[in-house]
């Protein structure tokens, strides 16, 4: 045990009208929401990155947090392991997910990283044994290192590629062996800077070449869980490939993994794709390949992929109900892959952050559901398109344009335009957040 939190106690469910800091006012893990239980609804994971490695830097300015386990020894990621089970057990959160390089430090060569990797991963296996928390995904770090600078799978240089491929492939075998739901591949460096120097159709088959090699190792290694792509449009890029969820989807229908391959979308990349966070979600459902979610909040005025802990409640009860309308996650859930602002030293700021990022979610979650028990905004879409619930209607996508056009002449067909009704249906939302 470690002393990192002591004073903080396991944080207890309180109610609405509480005003403890270090309370749940909304989540309450038993309770069911439309038949089933808030934390299987939510599934929600603290990541390693941001809570434990991350040390307070900005653009200006190094590390402000001090943290007895930061260092590059084992001995330090020992403890911060030991601190990180802390910080769940406290939270009650169900799952945690981690890059490589988050978790164990990284050795003279990549057998050294790995053994690092896999010494902390038996160490992980004892305490989620111990503790019932589970592994939403692991995923590899392909971006910090400067072998990385001009992109991992995406590489002018095929040593690159090599050498990711082989820490994808331990990153995914340790992934598998902690019972991960999901693997993540975020393409952080998989861009450009400039086209002056980049050949950009060698580049994307080549990351779609690693991509099939990470779906058929996946699949020759019986991993269960679901290999998802992030996407996000730049940053620290100039561009990512990975632009946004309809970018991604024409890219795995063109290397025909689009049955294979699902995306783990982010609120703050939602918002520098020019989108808002459930226009990706949407998209994703109606495309069927909706995986996950990486929760957290842009500052709308910075232009950066802030990192924020999610607070704006109607946002994310619109994202969770066209998530519930998808059907839910599968073995997808809520990641926090949200940030401390680099004022917040204090070990009591990393558990009220999640305590307030989880209440936001478990309440989102209620408005969500009370949206749909009401019904009335699928009542109105049923209406909406109600004509094209018509035989007429639907043996008209079976004939053609000629037969079409003869049909308008002969029953002088002349549309009268009808009310979006927007302004009553964003009336109707503000009833339930
Ligand atoms: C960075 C990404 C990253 C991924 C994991 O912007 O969000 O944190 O989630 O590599
Ligand atoms: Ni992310
Ligand atoms: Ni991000």
């Amino acid at each position: 045990m470690s002393d990192f939190f002591a004073g903080i106690d396991k944080v207890p469910f309180k109610g609405p009208e509480s005003d403890d800091p270090l309370a749940f006012r909304f989540y309450e893990p038993d309770r069911l929401v439309l038949g089933k239980r808030m934390e299987d609804h939510l599934r929600m994971a603290v990541c390693y990155w941001h809570s434990f490695a991350w040390p307070g830097g900005d653009p200006f300015g190094g590390q402000t947090f001090q943290r007895p386990w930061f260092g590059d020894t084992m001995e330090h990621a020992r403890l911060k392991a030991e601190v990180a089970f802390e910080m769940f057990e406290r939270l009650r959160v169900p799952f945690f997910t981690f890059h490589d390089r988050d978790i164990a430090p990284e050795g003279a060569s990549l057998a050294e990283s790995n053994a690092n990797v896999r010494a902390i991963a038996e160490i992980f296996a004892e305490k989620m044994a111990a503790t019932g928390v589970g592994l939403l995904w692991g995923t590899a770090n392909l971006f910090s290192n400067r072998r990385f600078m001009a992109g991992a799978a995406t590489n002018p240089d095929p040593e690159v590629f090599a050498y990711a491929a082989a820490q994808v492939k331990c990153a995914l075998d340790v992934t598998h062996e902690l019972g991960g739901a999901n693997y993540v591949l975020w393409g952080g460096r998989e861009g450009y800077e400039t086209l002056l120097n980049t050949d950009m159709k060698r580049e994307l088959e080549q990351a779609g070449r690693f991509l099939s090699m990470v779906v058929e190792y996946k699949n020759r290694i019986g991993f269960p869980g679901t290999i998802l792509i992030e996407p996000k449009p730049q940053e620290p890029t100039k561009h990512q490939y990975d632009y946004d969820v309809a970018t991604v989807f024409g890219f795995l229908q063109r290397f025909g993994l689009e049955g294979e391959v699902k995306v783990n979308i982010e609120t703050g990349h939602s918002v520098l794709a020019g989108h808002s966070f459930e226009h990706e979600i949407a998209t994703a459902v109606a495309l069927g390949v909706f995986g996950s979610v990486d929760a957290n909040r842009n500052d709308y005025q910075s232009g950066w992929d802030t990192d924020q802990f999610p607070n704006n409640v109607p946002e994310v009860a619109l994202a969770i109900y066209h998530i519930l309308k998808g059907g839910g996650f599968t073995t997808g859930g809520f990641n926090f892959d949200a940030k401390l602002r680099r004022q917040s030293l204090d070990p009591v700021d990393l558990i009220g952050a999640h305590v307030g990022g989880m209440d936001v979610c478990a309440r989102g979650l209620l408005a969500a559901a009370a949206m749909i028990e009401d019904g009335g905004l699928e009542a109105a879409l049923a209406e909406r398109y109600a004509g094209w619930e018509t035989p007429g209607a639907r043996a008209m996508l079976e004939s053609d344009l000629a037969a079409i056009a003869e049909r308008v002449e002969r029953e002088r067909i002349d549309p009268e335009p009808r009310s979006g009704r927007q302004e009553r249906l964003e009336n109707w939302i503000n009833r339930f957040v």
